[in-house]
């Protein structure tokens, strides 16, 4: 599946904007038919967003079930003849999809695409209706997992990952057409060999008899580089102009499908060409060391919640360029594709996480609620769960494998990964995604809870990504205790030969608390904090790179250890810097990457 694009051959529609909406706390819809007609008692709502805060209502916000969205639209004209398609490019956490009258797709997982032909249900010219009913419950068997625990005063929604619930259609509903021959699918793997450069391409396309697959390399002027004929093939570019953290260069591989000189579809991927290596402890991009600053970040906004939106995503870059960070983690889902396409362009590099988060009762237990149940067994994390997390991250990769920016697959966040059940569950899933590309290196974030000698995951990941609280959960306030404690175990880990990434390390931290000795919650303790670490991490070569916790304030589920949402953001929710921003500025600005 590819994204919907206006090209020669292919055009696309968006839906976004205010669709109806209705909640079915009672779960009728389906047996009452709402989407054979209007939808009745509708409230309007914006599409992208979460659903929860737009509505300013109790009952919306910490809403849990079954949800309406209903749009109409019209079918262009021009479009007889042609494939046509409604293309989700997220539902969160699964949704059935109907037009008119038929129910033309369901799709678990909240964070991936999704299309179903719709060419039979409608006809050009003509006005349909689109409905969509999205769940947004979490289960054992969901990724990421949750429970819907019967309570004296009604169901309640938990679940173990410290980021608010946010539903709904986040992203752009696109009605677009293809051909009926068409390209379906676009793999590139790109490689370097001094100044030359070379594509190996392979095309998935449904072609009639006679047509055939040529593809056309250009550099980012517009000009010819490379040509090839074949749904499979090797490109040279001589004088590459290789993609780099920085240097968002891209080059743009149309493909097309043609007949006797006709064009019969026509698609542009877009291209980095560059390569990712791991060299015993180092990290190599272009065969050069690399060493990433940045953060994990979230998709969190006021009011639209996990929508996306384009002027935010402008200026948190705008805000990762001023700070110094040249990369992030898509912690704790995959983002929106406008996200990654932007990191592509603008040299950002990227590790792209599946939403596997909170797959650990003991820890997540302990802090949100949902205490007393064990991680992997027969009723919880079972093999059906392993079954969708595996199919979440082929729906990843299959979605990302193109993009440049994208330099590690991290599996999961923080799972419990010190039992026998850990590697049991972990081990196929490793596969999974080396299978599904062999060229990224793969590799899941470990927790404090399991750490090196204990950790039973590690062992099979490419890279080691980390995430510590020394001087914030543990030896709270004692950053001297925390530095000794925190550079004995990085010892024990660099000992594995591998690179490390500390995925995660930060301290809640609330704008304008201010204090003259180390106290935690105060912006002077968020600076400290982060410069023990920092030296920490300049003790030791396999250190690789620190991706601060967070980028900025988020919301989460309510609980005692949240005042009004995390707190260890960099930047507050609404982007405005603590003291620790102007820190890390001085540190990952005015120092070379041989310097880190
Ligand atoms: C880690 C999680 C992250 C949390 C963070 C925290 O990976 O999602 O938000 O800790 O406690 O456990 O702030």
């Amino acid at each position: 599946m590819l994204r919907p694009q206006d090209t020669i051959t292919r055009e696309r529609r968006s839906l976004n904007g205010l669709w109806a909406f209705r909640l079915d706390p009672q779960r009728i819809g389906v047996q009452e038919r709402w989407f054979a007609g209007r939808l009745d008692q509708a409230r309007e709502m914006a599409v992208p967003a979460s659903f929860n805060d737009v509505a300013a209502d109790p009952a919306v916000r910490d809403y849990c079930g079954d949800v309406w969205y209903q749009t109409h639209a019209r079918i262009p004209r021009g479009w007889d003849g042609q494939r046509i398609l409604l293309h989700l490019e997220s539902a969160t956490h699964r949704a059935r999809v109907w037009v008119e009258d038929v129910e033309v797709a369901q799709h678990e997982g909240g964070y991936t695409p999704f299309e179903a032909e719709v060419g039979l249900h409608v006809a050009p010219g003509r006005q349909i209706r689109i409905t969509v009913l999205v769940d947004n419950t979490l289960t054992f068997q969901s990724i990421p997992p949750g429970i819907i625990e019967d309570t004296p005063v009604g169901k309640r929604q938990r679940y173990w990952h410290d980021f608010f619930n946010y539903a709904g259609l986040h992203r752009t509903v696109w009605l677009h057409s293809t051909p009926t021959s068409y390209v379906d699918d676009i793999t590139a793997v790109t490689d370097l060999s001094g100044s030359t450069g070379t594509v190996t391409y392979d095309v998935v396309a449904h072609a009639d008899p006679g047509q055939e697959v040529a593809v056309i390399l250009r550099d980012a002027d517009g000009q010819e580089v490379a040509r090839a004929t074949g749904a499979t093939g090797r490109l040279i570019v001589p004088e590459v102009h290789p993609w780099g953290p920085g240097d968002g260069y891209l080059y743009d591989l149309e493909v097309t499908l043609v007949a006797d000189d006709e064009t019969v579809d026509s698609y542009h991927q877009s291209l980095g060409i560059r390569t990712v290596r791991i060299d015993g402890a180092r990290f190599l991009i272009n065969d050069q060391p690399f060493y990433f600053t940045g953060f994990g970040k979230h998709e969190d906004i006021a009011v639209i919640g996990k929508g996306h939106n384009d002027a935010h995503l402008v200026h948190d870059f705008a805000l990762l360029d001023w700070i110094g960070a040249n990369s992030f983690r898509t912690s704790h889902y995959p983002y929106s594709e406008d996200v990654l396409d932007y990191a592509d362009r603008h040299g950002i590099v990227v590790i792209d996480e599946t939403a596997a988060v909170g797959l650990n009762m003991a820890i997540g237990g302990g802090v949100f609620g949902g205490q007393g149940y064990q991680t992997y067994s027969p009723d919880t994390v079972n093999a059906a769960t392993q079954q969708v997390h595996a199919q979440a991250i082929r729906e990843l990769i299959t979605r990302d494998k193109n993009h440049p920016s994208v330099a590690i697959w991290s599996i999961a966040n923080e799972p419990e990964s010190d039992t026998a059940g850990a590697e049991d569950y972990f081990r196929p899933l490793f596969e999974v995604a080396r299978d599904a590309d062999p060229t990224r290196p793969v590799g899941f974030v470990n927790v404090m809870l399991a750490p090196h000698g204990r950790c039973r995951v590690s062992a099979f990941a490419d890279v080691l990504m980390l995430n510590r609280y020394y001087g914030w959960y543990v030896n709270t306030g004692d950053l001297a205790a925390a530095e000794l404690a925190w550079t004995q175990e990085l010892q024990s880990w660099a000992g594995d030969g591998k690179p490390i990434i500390i995925t995660e390390y930060g301290a809640d931290t609330l704008a304008g608390l201010h204090a003259i000795g180390d106290e935690p919650w105060t912006e002077e303790y968020q600076v400290a904090y982060l410069e023990m670490n920092h030296r920490v991490f300049d003790r030791i070569d396999a250190v690789v790179g620190e991706q601060v916790w967070n980028f900025a304030d988020f919301a989460t589920t309510s609980g005692i250890m949240r005042v009004g949402g995390n707190k260890k953001g960099v930047f507050t929710r609404d982007r405005r810097p603590k003291a620790a921003a102007f820190a890390l500025r001085r540190r990952w600005r005015t120092q070379t990457q041989d310097d880190l």
